[in-house]
């Protein structure tokens, strides 16, 4: 079910029981500010998901209501991860599904990273 990119936080959703520890991800990346894993439903050869370790429910909330140092430190990671996959070339794609228009289902901040093929111009 898509969310409301407006709701407040749920520290009980799956990201965040993630970023506890509580159920398992496989992690490809941490630093102060951010949480990286593969998506569980893989939606090209490599699909991974970075997160903030911050509470934000959408791109609207983290955009608009986190520091300039955990966005800087978000974006940074978001690059790393790519990087470190070998994706700079020959490409990647970057989405974050926001609300209900964009068909965003869970209610932590999170950018997916698509690549490991050509991805045409399909809209994930
Ligand atoms: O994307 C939410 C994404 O989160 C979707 O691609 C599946 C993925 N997902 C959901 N649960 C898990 C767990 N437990 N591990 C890894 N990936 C998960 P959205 O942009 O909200 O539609």
């Amino acid at each position: 079910m898509p969310i409301d990119a407006t709701e407040p936080y749920d520290a009980d959703n799956i990201f965040a029981k993630i970023l506890r520890g509580e159920i398992p991800s496989s992690k490809v990346y941490e630093d102060e500010w951010a949480y990286a894993f593969e998506d569980i439903n893989p939606q090209a050869e490599i699909h991974t998901l970075v997160i903030p370790k911050g509470e934000y429910v959408s791109w609207d909330d983290f955009s608009m209501s986190a520091s300039a140092e955990e966005i800087a430190g978000f974006v940074r990671a978001v690059g790393k991860v790519a990087r470190d996959k070998g994706l700079v070339e020959p490409g990647y794609r970057l989405l974050a599904n926001v609300g209900a228009h964009g068909g965003q289902e869970v209610p932590h901040f999170h950018v997916h990273i698509f690549g490991g093929q050509p991805l045409g111009r399909m809209i994930a």
